[in-house]
């Protein structure tokens, strides 16, 4: 096992969590201790998925149509090379990430739609049903894997929301809990909580996704429980994890990275292999779990599926990754 998963009682955020909730969290603990949780929640995650929360078993078929030209990245290198701020800001955030609670789960639908709607994450899985897909992940520091996703098309979300006609973005945050996640707290600088944007268009591409497991299981919490994008046609840093709320609305969101440096981490964020980030080339990419150096692909293969967004917009070259 690579990552060294403290028990639940353990985690020094416990004095954070409210009394009651640590409480049951360890009731439950100890009925499900006769099975052994690591049977239950596999090996990964084992002592540290408390039921109910990241890492439990999660069937879906998976859907042919997205194919890879490349492996798939393991799972181990998956779960111990993360981004995910809130917690830190290098990659070995996993452990730390531990603390988030990924159920219950409540997920906001708000501003301008005709159904405006509060929606617990387990009935929102049962009302639009879960499919597998393999996705490339290319992150704008130029490093890349690969992922089994389980979830649904964005369009889903969209149409359950039925956004209204002046409706053109779709602003995405994540939770913003400093005693859950610690990086809040000694990270004051940063403009919490995670925020990005898509436009509705973008949004109901097929290719966007809206990812709740992972590798057969709920998707583990340095991953973004229990809801993340996967908008693979553009650098990761646009695939925000762990999602409380999605606002429609007319104006353009800026996004978490663009208020600290829009030259750098602009809106549209396409892959673009010849448009270089301020301080790297994007041309060239290096496969995590190989270690290999590969050239990178316009808007990361799915030139496609996409281009057609974007047709109108060449004149977005300035504004980095048109
Ligand atoms: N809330 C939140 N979402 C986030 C981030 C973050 O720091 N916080 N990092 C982004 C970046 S830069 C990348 S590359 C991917 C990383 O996803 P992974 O850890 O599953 O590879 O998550 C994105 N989503
Ligand atoms: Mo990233």
């Amino acid at each position: 096992m690579l990552i060294k998963h403290k028990k639940s009682w353990e985690i020094a955020e416990r004095e954070a969590t409210p009394e009651s909730v640590y409480l049951n969290r360890r009731q439950i603990m100890a009925g499900a201790g006769a099975v052994g949780l690591a049977s239950v929640f596999g090996s990964a995650h084992s002592a540290l998925a408390a039921p109910g929360d990241d890492g439990a078993p999660m069937s879906a078929v998976r859907n042919e149509a997205y194919q890879l030209d490349r492996d798939l990245t393991p799972e181990d290198v998956n779960l111990t090379y993360n981004n995910f701020y809130e917690f830190g800001s290098h990659k070995s955030i996993a452990e730390d990430a531990q603390a988030l609670e990924a159920r219950p789960w409540e997920v906001t639908i708000d501003g301008m739609v005709d159904n405006p709607t509060k929606i617990d994450i387990d009935d929102l899985i049962s009302k639009v049903g879960v499919e597998e897909r393999l996705y490339r992940h290319r992150c704008v520091e130029a490093w890349s894997m690969t992922v089994p996703w389980i979830g649904f098309a964005f369009s889903k979300l969209v149409e359950m929301a039925g956004p209204q006609s002046g409706a053109k973005y779709i602003r995405m945050e994540t939770f913003n809990d400093p005693g859950v996640a610690r990086g809040i707290k000694t990270q004051p600088w940063y403009p919490w909580p995670y925020v990005e944007g898509l436009t509705i268009e973008e949004a109901q591409n097929d290719l966007a996704f809206l990812v709740v497991g992972a590798y057969g299981k709920q998707v583990a919490d340095q991953m973004g429980a229990p809801l993340r994008l996967a908008v693979p046609w553009k650098y990761g840093f646009k695939s925000i994890k762990s999602i409380v709320k999605f606002t429609f609305t007319d104006q353009r969101p800026v996004s978490f990275w663009e208020q600290l440096q829009s030259r750098e981490y602009a809106f549209w964020a396409n892959v673009n292999p010849e448009v270089s980030h301020p301080r790297w080339s994007q041309a060239t990419e290096r496969v995590l779990h190989t270690g290999e150096r590969v050239p990178t692909l316009l808007f990361n293969g799915y030139e496609e599926q996409v281009a057609g967004l974007y047709a109108d917009k060449q004149d977005l070259g300035d504004l980095l990754y048109r």
